[in-house]
């Protein structure tokens, strides 16, 4: 918590926990309690003043003023990857177990939980089976769902629709009033394009200009999305690639608050009157931004991981711009995402690639290697997926099928009879290309 910085050009690149923000207008915040970042049941709130961080007591919370009573108090809970069994966390059910234990252990009931993707790792009937089960024991009957890309990954969203989809447009978006706030739920991990990060596409904005547009600029806003509607880190896809034009329609509102998913870690950003928050997952970390070869879990030590899991919970208090959001993580400690990333770095010394068959292509850290391969015609090409993530493999000309989900050790092979290029890439990481050469 000790980490909080005011501008983008500062960022540590060490740690997981770090606040961005832009200052007001005249640099002084009137709005008083304006944004925080602590953990729930320890004693501090960081409140950003005139761009300065500022600790409170979080004790405050349970106790609001009478006005401050009739705020509305919801949760975010993001990444759950249900079906997930590898070193980074073997049982993914029984953290998101904790997670719903914290969330019910809140001192108000949250009047609406938000669910931001990747509930399940591989998007199985199963993984569903048991996400709902552990969720359904939520205090709070109004759960909503955006997707993660996990959720989509093996049908294009069928089946995270047939469960999730009721009452939603197009690929799963929606939006819906509580309280004088509209909640908006984005979809942005479908009909993902080579090379690109996440994706709204037309037919969702065209339908967020209208949604929005015969409401006052004065309705409090709340987006939810799984990857972040801000540019976080593009190299490893963190981001939007239309995001801007959706938060253009937002512009003239006079509070809009992002929340998303993805990324496993708290940052955040505020931006004249929209501020950005990704939540922690419960399932497993990932490291900050450039600080490792590539995202993906990252196994910390065990006494560590409940310090780098958790939850967010969100206060909006009427009359105030901004909402308070606030961090806690599984284990009541503060969130330990510098110490976390230093095991990671320690242990990740020891890893080697795997050696590679002839016209075999390794997929290590988030890379086809090599990137480009040159074979005869007729020749069978194989990938294997050594990442402790799951890949897709699709070629951008649609010459060869699309592999399955590969998970981990998983390979796929493709005869190639015709010459000419072919350009492949990862559905599931768009940033993810290679290209084979048939002569
Ligand atoms: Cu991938």
């Amino acid at each position: 918590m000790s980490h909080h910085h005011d501008d983008d050009t500062n960022r540590r690149r060490t740690g997981g926990n770090y606040i961005t923000t832009s200052a007001t207008e005249d640099g002084v915040d009137r709005r008083g309690f304006l944004r925080c970042m602590a953990w729930a049941g320890t004693a501090t709130v960081w409140v950003m003043a005139g761009g300065v961080p500022k600790s409170l007591l979080a004790t405050r919370i349970p106790f609001l003023t009478d006005a401050e009573r009739k705020s509305i108090f919801f949760a975010q809970i993001s990444d759950s990857h249900i079906g997930f069994s590898k070193e980074a966390n073997k049982d993914v059910t029984a953290t998101l177990q904790q997670a719903v234990a914290r969330l019910n252990a809140l001192p108000q009931t949250p009047a609406i939980v938000l669910h931001t993707g990747d509930i399940t790792q591989l998007a199985k009937p199963s993984e569903f089976d048991t996400a709902h089960q552990v969720l359904a024991g939520i205090k709070s009957d109004r759960v909503f769902y955006v997707p993660g890309e996990h959720d989509v990954a093996t049908d294009n969203g069928t089946s995270y629709l047939a469960r999730y989809g009721k009452g939603t447009k197009g690929g799963g978006w929606y939006s819906f009033d509580h309280s004088g706030v509209h909640f908006i739920g984005l979809v942005n991990v479908l009909n993902l394009k080579a090379g690109g990060l996440g994706t709204l596409g037309p037919d969702q904005l065209a339908w967020l200009e209208r949604d929005v547009s015969g409401l006052s600029s004065s309705t409090p806003i709340v987006v939810f999305a799984h990857i972040p509607l801000w540019t976080v880190y593009p190299a490893w896809g963190w981001g939007t690639d239309d995001s801007e034009q959706a938060l253009g329609y937002l512009k003239r509102f006079g509070s809009v608050t992002v929340l998303n998913g993805h990324i496993h870690q708290i940052m955040q950003k505020v931006e004249g009157h929209m501020a950005f928050h990704t939540a922690m997952s419960t399932a497993f970390p990932q490291p900050a931004p450039g600080t490792a070869p590539a995202p993906g879990p990252m196994t910390v030590d065990a006494a560590r991981l409940t310090s780098v899991l958790g939850i967010a919970d969100v206060t909006f208090i009427p009359g105030r711009s901004s909402l308070a959001i606030v961090d806690a993580t599984l284990s009541g400690q503060p969130p330990a995402f510098d110490a976390a990333t230093q095991d990671a770095a320690q242990r990740r010394q020891t890893r080697r690639a795997p050696t590679l068959g002839a016209n075999e292509i390794g997929i290590d850290n988030f890379q086809f290697s090599p990137p480009s391969l040159t074979v005869a015609r007729g020749t069978t090409v194989t990938w294997i997926n050594n990442d402790d993530v799951p890949h897709l493999i699709v070629n951008v000309e649609n010459r060869f099928k699309q592999s399955p989900v590969l998970d981990t050790g998983q390979k796929f092979s493709a005869t190639l009879a015709k010459a000419g290029t072919y350009k492949y890439f990862c559905s599931l990481h768009p940033m993810m290309q290679g290209t084979i050469v048939v002569r």
